[in-house]
């Protein structure tokens, strides 16, 4: 027998930043709402990335809500870059001080959505069979959450242990043991310095080099805390109006225009700056000009050489692809790292990984003896986690077919066919070009605002159109082929999973004129979408 809907307005899949913002903003409307989470706790990224090493490239202050003034001024972040306990620890006080938890099903994986085009009303049903239906559902399932897993032969005869960066358990130790780490992006390099001072041995297999800059993370004293919080609501007035919402003022130079020798010294103040914009800040035309991107390149690459001593493994690291077209890493000691005794670093493009045996790993040319693997392999980025869920919206049609060659919608919060769903942070977005607490933020405002004119206005429904979908799909491509992003091989374009469709996913037009575009569309009656 078929378990009995539970009726609520609103069903908001995932409690990370953005499902739990989500819940906090509808229940400030009055409606009744239920948030579905797969996870134990709240949390999201935060919640499932406990590795070593793991924490924001965002400086904290900045990683943060602003929707309360109260929260803003009673959380006290420790580090300018905070590790994940920590980050945790904020979203869980979050969900405390908000008292959202009783809205929250945990442990609940949703597997299908599908939308009644009569009655107009989602059903979602969860692993357990649970039945959800509401007017409104949003898909707060997260750009980072579709974990890759290795595919390596002989994986289930390995007598050790391995582990996934983005489902790390808690208590492991890796002190004294003969540790490989597969992949080298953004997790990989967080969690190798950390590793590589635990371990007996450490072997780094490295497919593609990366780019990565230093955080230059420090403790913050009270004082300065203090000054940052005092700070606060001018330095998030200034992210909402930049393109990557951080506190920054733009730079107003092409890096062609600026002197060879105040380039590189600009560069260099980033540098010794740290964070993710270290190298990007200094010119206009980083990631637009092949020719600025050379010369930042060139900087990076001499800084690798500069630190790590070996020249062969120095060379090794350097990578070739145009910079800050993957997203840059931010690290501790990352190039540093390889000047140790302990660790090993093992080219896996020319020698690739062949098979796991019981003890260790085997690649065409050699065998390294482990007791641990640890994945670090990334994401099915931006839609992975939507795909996972089989959404079918009026008529029947599934998402997942309307996005065989791509996702396609408006404005990255709304897909036509499927009415009164949002997404967070959709394809089409800037989500993972920016600062996502700010993102997110105005997703979630864009949202609600959303639902309350519908229902001051006496409409029951919202739907996206098709001409304002293929209208923005078009301006999202013709901003991404105006840069240097597409021709790299990267999450961003779905390159890192086998079969996924090619094409760049995000809004590369920035943070601010993508907040305009939302704010026109919404102060026109919710241009672009039909209501009824
Ligand atoms: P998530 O935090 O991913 O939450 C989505 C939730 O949905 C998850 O808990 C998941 O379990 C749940 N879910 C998914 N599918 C289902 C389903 N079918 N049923 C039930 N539940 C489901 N961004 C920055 O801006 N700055 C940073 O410094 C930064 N650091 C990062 C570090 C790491 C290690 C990673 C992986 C990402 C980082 N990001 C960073 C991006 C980060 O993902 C976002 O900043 C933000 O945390 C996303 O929040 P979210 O709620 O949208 O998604
Ligand atoms: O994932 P990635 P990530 N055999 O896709 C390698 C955010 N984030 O989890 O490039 C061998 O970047 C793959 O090699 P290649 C941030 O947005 C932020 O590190 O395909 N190797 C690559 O080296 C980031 O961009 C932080 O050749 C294989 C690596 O695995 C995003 O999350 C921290 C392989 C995957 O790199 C994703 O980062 C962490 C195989 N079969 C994450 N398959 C912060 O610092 C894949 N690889 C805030």
């Amino acid at each position: 027998m078929t378990e009995a809907a539970t009726e609520v307005d609103a069903v908001v899949v995932g409690a990370g930043f953005s499902g739990l913002y989500m819940l906090h903003r509808l229940r400030g409307l009055g409606l009744s709402v239920r948030v579905l989470e797969r996870a134990d706790g709240v949390g999201g990224t935060w919640f499932w990335n406990r590795y070593p090493g793991a924490r924001c490239d965002i400086e904290s202050t900045d990683y943060a809500y602003s929707f309360s003034e109260d929260l803003v001024r009673d959380f006290q972040w420790s580090e300018r870059y905070a590790a994940q306990p920590e980050i945790l620890r904020y979203l869980e006080h979050v969900a405390d001080r908000f008292d959202l938890r009783r809205d929250i099903e945990f442990g609940t994986r949703v597997v299908t959505a599908d939308f009644d085009d009569e009655a107009s009303r989602w059903t979602l049903v969860t692993d357990g069979g649970a039945r959800y239906r509401a007017r409104f559902c949003v898909m707060a399932t997260g750009c980072l959450s579709s974990v890759r897993e290795p595919d390596v032969p002989g994986l289930e005869r390995f007598e050790g242990t391995w582990l996934l960066t983005g489902r790390w358990p808690d208590g492991v130790d890796l002190t004294g043991r003969r540790v490989a780490v597969v992949g080298t992006g953004s997790t990989g390099i967080q969690a190798i310095p950390v590793i590589a001072r635990q371990a007996e041995r450490l072997y780094v297999f490295q497919r593609t080099p990366n780019y990565s800059v230093p955080a230059r993370n420090r403790r913050l004293t009270d004082a300065e805390a203090e000054e940052l919080r005092r700070g606060f609501a001018d330095r998030r007035r200034l992210a909402c109006a930049s393109a990557a919402g951080m506190p920054v003022e733009a730079p107003d130079r092409s890096a062609l225009a600026i002197p060879p020798a105040e380039l590189a010294e600009l560069f260099e103040a980033g540098w010794e700056r740290g964070g993710i914009d270290a190298l990007s800040h200094a010119a206009t035309d980083i990631v637009t000009e092949e020719a600025a991107n050379r010369i930042a390149q060139e900087f990076a690459r001499a800084k690798i050489r500069a630190i790590v001593r070996d020249p062969a493994v120095a060379e090794r690291l350097c990578p070739r692809h145009f910079i800050g077209t993957k997203r840059t890493c931010v690290d501790t000691d990352y190039y540093d790292t390889f000047n140790r005794d302990n660790v090993e670093l093992i080219d896996a493009r020319t020698d690739p990984i062949e098979e796991i045996t019981a003890d260790g790993v085997r690649t065409g040319s050699a065998f390294y003896a482990v007791d641990t693997i640890v994945f670090a392999l990334g994401f099915d980025a931006m839609t992975g986690a939507l795909r996972d869920i089989a959404i079918r919206g009026a008529g029947g049609v599934e998402l997942r077919e309307r996005w065989a060659a791509g996702p396609r919608t408006v404005l990255g919060l709304a897909v036509a066919g499927f009415p009164n769903m949002f997404l967070v942070t959709g394809p089409g977005s800037p989500s993972v070009l920016s600062n996502m607490a700010v993102s997110i933020e105005q997703h979630v405002d864009f949202i609600a605002a959303a639902i309350a004119y519908l229902d001051t206005n006496g409409f029951d429904r919202i739907e996206a159109t098709e001409a304002a979908e293929a209208a923005w799909v078009t301006h999202v491509n013709d901003l991404a082929d105006a840069t240097l992003y597409p021709a790299t091989a990267s999450w961003y374009t779905g390159a890192n999973v086998p079969g996924k469709p090619r094409v760049f996913m995000p809004y590369v037009g920035g943070c601010g004129p993508f907040r305009r575009a939302c704010d026109e569309v919404a102060a026109h009656g919710y241009e672009g979408f039909a209501l009824s």
